[in-house]
This record gives C-alpha cells, sequence and structure tokens, in this order.
C-alpha cells in the first residue's frame, strides 16, 4: 500500500559542494530525510517505471536510509531498484552502474571522507543519467522543493533484505540486489592492462592499500588482490565499519599518516595508496615520496597513452580552479585544451559528456576519466600501477622526471577546520573588498598581478557560476586562492591553497613547506587569519 504523508519543510536542506551532508541526529530526525528524498523525485520527471540505482558507503545510517530511499522510491512510480549488497556501493560505482544499466539516476548515501557514527556524518546525493552529480539548476531545484514540500509518498512496505543476492518485488517494482563489485571490476578490465600489472607484481613489486575501514575494502580486496595477484594483505583496514574504525576516512597525510610514515621508512614497499570514505579519493604515496593529488593529476595524464582505455591519447584534460597548474603544462605539451572549473565534480561532466576532456582531477585527492562521471579512488591507482607496470621506473624516478621535462607546481593546502562562521565569512568579504586595490602592488619580491572572485562560463551548457574563491595571482605565475568549504557540518572551513611554479632548470628538490614559505605568511597576512579567526595555524596540511 502506499501512503501519503503530511510533512513540514526543514530549512536547512540546501545541497552543498557534493550533496546534503549534516549530522547523523539530523538525518535521524522524523521526515528528514522522507522529505529531502520526495524533494529530489518532485524535482523530476519521467521516471515512471525507469531504474534508480542505491547504494553507500556502509556509514553509520545507511541501512536505515536505504530502506526509506527504496520505498520512496517506489511510491514514486520507479520500476526498478539496483542496489549494492549490504547497501554498499562506492560512488563510482554508482556511476558505473547508472552508466552500464542506462538507469534513470542514482541516489548516494554518503558524507564521503568526513567521519561517520552517532554522532559522525551523514549525507545523500542525487546522480543523473550520465552517471555523474546533478548539477547546480537540478540541486537549486531540490533545494526550493524542501523549503515548500507538504508531503511525501512512501511505500507500507516490509524492510528489503539487503544482504542476499537477488530479486524481490515491492509494490510490482523490482528490487535487484548486486554484488557491488563485479560491474565496477569488468569496467576496470576493459581501461588497463591488468596483465602487464600482474606481472609487475609477480615480479615482486610491493604495494599497501589502506581502505581507511571504509567502501574500497571490497572492491580493493577483489581487484588488487584477487585479479591482480598484489599478495594477500596487500589492503589494510579493508572491512567497511560503520564509524571508519572511529577515524576520519579522508587520505590525506594527516589521517593517512600511518602509511604515509610507512611509505617513508626503510620498510616501504614500492607502493602506497589509500581512499577515502566513499572511493572516490586516491592518496598516492611512492617510497620516500608523496605525490600531490595536483601532480597526480599531471602525471597520470602525462603518461596515460600506458594504458589501453588511453592509448588513443586524451582530447583534454580538466581541473579545478583551486588545483595547481600543473596539469596546464601537460595539456600545452599534448596539445590539447586544459578547463579550469570550479570546486566539485559537478562541473567536469559536460566537459565529459562533450568529449572535451578525458582527464579531470581536483587538489582534494579526486582524480577520473570518461570512463564514469564521478572522480575514482581505485581507477587513480590502477592507472598508476598500469604506467608503473609498463615503464618499470619508480614513483620518485617518474616524479623527478616529470619535473624536469615540465618544471614543479608546489603546491599545499592549508584548511582551518571549525572556525566561527561570522568569521570566516568576514573573512572572504574583507578579501573582495581588497580585490580591486591589489593588482600592481608588492609584497617583498612578489608582485600581484591580477585579483578576483573566480567565475565559470560553462562552454556546453552557457550557465554561469560566481564567487566561488578569491584568487591573488602573482607575476611569477604563483597564487593563493581562498574559499570556505561546501562539504562541512560544523562551523565554516575556510580552505587556503599555495603554489608556486619553479622552472624545469630550477630547484627542484625542495622541501614542499619550506618552497611556498614565503607565500604561505603572506596569505595570513593579507587575510588577517590570526586576528579574525583566532587561528595560528591550520588544522590540516595537505
Ligand atoms: C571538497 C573538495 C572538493 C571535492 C568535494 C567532494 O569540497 O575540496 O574538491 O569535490 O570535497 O569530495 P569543499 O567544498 O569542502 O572544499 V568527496 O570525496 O566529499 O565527494
Ligand atoms: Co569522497
Amino acid at each position: 500500500m502506499i501512503r501519503t504523508v503530511e510533512t513540514k519543510p526543514f530549512a536547512d536542506q540546501k545541497p552543498g559542494t557534493s550533496g546534503l551532508r549534516k549530522k547523523v541526529p539530523v538525518f535521524q530526525q522524523p521526515n528528514y530525510v522522507e522529505n529531502f528524498v520526495q524533494s529530489i523525485f518532485d524535482s523530476l520527471e519521467g521516471f515512471a517505471g525507469k531504474t534508480l540505482v542505491v547504494g553507500g558507503d556502509g556509514r553509520y545510517y545507511n541501512r536505515e536510509a536505504i530502506q526509506k530511499v527504496i520505498k520512496i522510491a517506489v511510491a514514486n512510480g520507479f520500476g526498478h531498484l539496483v542496489i549494492g549488497k549490504g547497501g554498499i556501493l562506492s560512488t563510482p560505482a554508482v556511476s558505473c552502474l547508472i552508466r552500464g544499466r542506462t538507469a534513470y539516476g542514482g541516489i548516494i548515501l554518503s558524507a564521503s571522507h568526513n567521519p561517520g557514527g552517532p554522532n559522525g556524518d551523514f549525507g545523500i546525493k542525487y546522480n543523473i543519467g550520465n552517471g555523474g552529480p546533478a548539477p547546480e539548476k537540478i540541486t537549486d531545484a531540490i533545494f526550493a522543493r524542501t523549503t515548500t514540500i507538504d508531503h511525501y509518498k512512501i511505500a507500507d512496505a516490509p524492510d528489503v533484505d539487503l544482504d542476499t543476492i537477488g530479486a524481490t518485488i515491492v509494490e510490482g517494482a523490482k528490487v535487484d540486489i548486486v554484488d557491488p563489485v563485479t560491474e565496477y571490476s569488468a569496467l576496470m578490465k576493459t581501461l588497463f592492462d591488468f596483465d602487464a600489472i600482474r606481472a609487475l607484481f609477480a615480479s615482486g613489486f610491493r604495494m599497501r592499500f589502506d581502505a581507511m575501514h571504509a567502501v574500497t575494502g571490497p572492491y580493493a580486496h577483489a581487484i588488487l588482490e584477487g585479479e591482480l595477484g598484489s599478495g594477500a594483505g596487500t589492503v589494510v583496514n579493508g572491512v567497511p565499519l560503520p564509524d571508519f574504525g572511529g577515524h576520519h576516512p579522508d587520505p590525506n597525510l594527516t589521517y593517512a599518516k600511518e602509511l604515509y610514515d610507512l611509505m617513508m621508512s626503510s620498510e616501504a614497499p614500492n607502493f602506497g595508496a589509500a581512499s577515502d570514505g566513499d572511493g572516490d579519493r586516491n592518496l598516492i604515496i611512492g617510497r620516500g615520496i608523496f605525490v600531490t593529488p595536483s601532480d597526480s593529476l599531471a602525471m597520470l595524464a602525462a603518461n596515460a597513452r600506458h594504458a589501453p582505455g588511453y592509448a588513443k591519447g586524451l582530447a583534454g584534460i580538466a581541473r579545478s580552479m583551486p588545483t595547481s597548474a600543473a596539469a596546464d603544462r601537460v595539456a600545452a605539451k599534448l596539445g590539447v585544451k586544459c578547463y579550469e572549473t570550479p570546486t566539485g565534480w559537478k562541473f567536469f561532466g559536460n566537459l565529459l559528456d562533450a568529449g572535451l576532456a578525458t582527464i579531470c582531477g581536483e587538489e582534494s585527492s579526486g582524480t577520473g576519466s570518461n570512463h564514469v562521471r564521478e572522480k575514482d579512488g581505485l581507477w587513480a591507482v590502477l592507472l598508476w600501477l598500469n604506467i608503473l607496470a609498463k615503464r618499470r621506473i619508480s614513483v620518485l624516478d617518474l616524479a623527478r622526471e616529470h619535473w624536469s621535462i615540465y618544471g614543479r607546481n608546489y603546491y599545499t593546502r592549508h584548511d582551518y577546520d571549525e572556525i566561527d562562521l561570522t568569521a570566516a565569512n568576514g573573512l572572504m568579504d574583507a578579501l573582495r573588498g581588497q580585490l580591486a586595490s591589489l593588482p600592481g602592488t608588492s609584497r617583498g619580491v612578489l608582485k600581484i598581478h591580477a585579483a578576483d572572485d573566480f567565475e565559470y562560463h560553462d562552454p556546453v551548457d552557457g550557465s554561469d557560476t560566481k564567487a566561488q574563491g578569491v584568487r591573488i595571482l602573482f607575476e611569477d605565475g604563483s597564487r593563493i586562492v581562498y574559499r570556505l568549504s561546501g562539504t562541512g557540518t560544523a562551523g565554516a572551513t575556510l580552505r587556503v591553497y599555495i603554489e608556486r611554479y619553479v622552472p624545469e632548470d630550477g630547484n627542484l628538490g625542495e622541501e614542499t613547506q619550506s618552497a611556498l614559505a614565503d607565500l604561505i605568511a603572506l596569505s595570513h597576512e593579507l587575510a588577517g587569519i590570526e586576528q579574525r579567526t583566532g587561528r595560528k595555524a591550520p588544522s590540516v596540511i595537505t
């Protein structure tokens, strides 16, 4: 039976950079999930009888939310639901399933790299039929609907057994529980030379993959250890846990410190990698070298032809604005365009659909390609392995070779987490107030060439997106970028992105923080970080 339930709007259901993210107790309020999911469906049309893919990263409240999504989707007329066993699907696997099964769309239950557990974070994100995050036009419509919603539809049906593969019928709709790995793994085999990677491992190459008790555990076990013979024990923290073992499932140098320390030690295997809560981010560390995500994007793009899926070359490269310009140099050499988009994967979808870009990346550990419409952590790991297998070179040597050809974009991001929201907005407003007067002025040897608040004009659909981050651009190509996070759930997070370019004949072997010391000091001064936020130092440095 289908029930119509009366409800009242919640004022705080505005999706951020990547869906709606809140603390678990917020999502546990009566009707909170129901309102948002119904608002998604109210903003869409033409889905009667069609397929919806549903899955999450296994975090606390995943199963409860999935049961609600099933019952509301069925009540609204979807004809077929495809759900990962145990409610588990990585974000790139959802994208893969939507595309592979020509589904209408998908719902991802995840707060990605944010911590989980009863007092941790939860999230809901809608993906469209190309497999990618809903564009702003749709997320704006969803938000508008959440402010007026007065009823939702839900099937009065028993919970679906999420742990048994197979099909059941709920209110006339087919609900398929599928293996979360099979179709994703098959897609990876079409892109990479699995034989070459197998031969690499057979030759004694060793790797450590930290799944951070998040969603990639089952994928990494099946693909790395199972298919590629990386050896038992390659994957650590491989069982998804509702609270990620009490850690942040964020693969950076702070939260994946154990992996980093191992890779810098004399015990280091040849290659280290990690992924985040929902499996779309990647961390790459070679023996004795952390590869910044911006460099990783550039190095993958420069070497992608070694993988069968990219042997024909790249149509173009795209990077988010705060990502370093290392990829631009590769694009120039390849003779293709490099697009600069606002932060968030949703801005890459049009470029990929239109065939303008093949590989995309963000400084926040996101890399991906036109194989799906999300960033993809394991994909990046496999592309690295494919390149290393074909070239038989160490990560350190590959990085040195890259810098000697293209020069090096020293790059760091400083995050100030959970600062006061009013102080954060005040800081950004004050920076915006300085934009007109900064160009032409000097700070020590650093001359400011331009300053703006980044705006993006989408070359495919013509849409404009404004106020995407304050950029201070220096004459020597250095940059400082300031923006506020759109994924946090407590206070505000200020992100400061700092970059300096050193040409191929310059000093390429400096430690990153000291190479950037002048710009880091200037980033404090220009924004008055300490006066305005009370913080002397960032909470996380990546
Ligand atoms: C952050 C990153 C951004 C990424 C987004 C979602 O957003 O900076 O590059 O696309 O997270 O990633 P923000 O607004 O907090 O800076 V994930 O792995 O959370 O889906
Ligand atoms: Co993620």
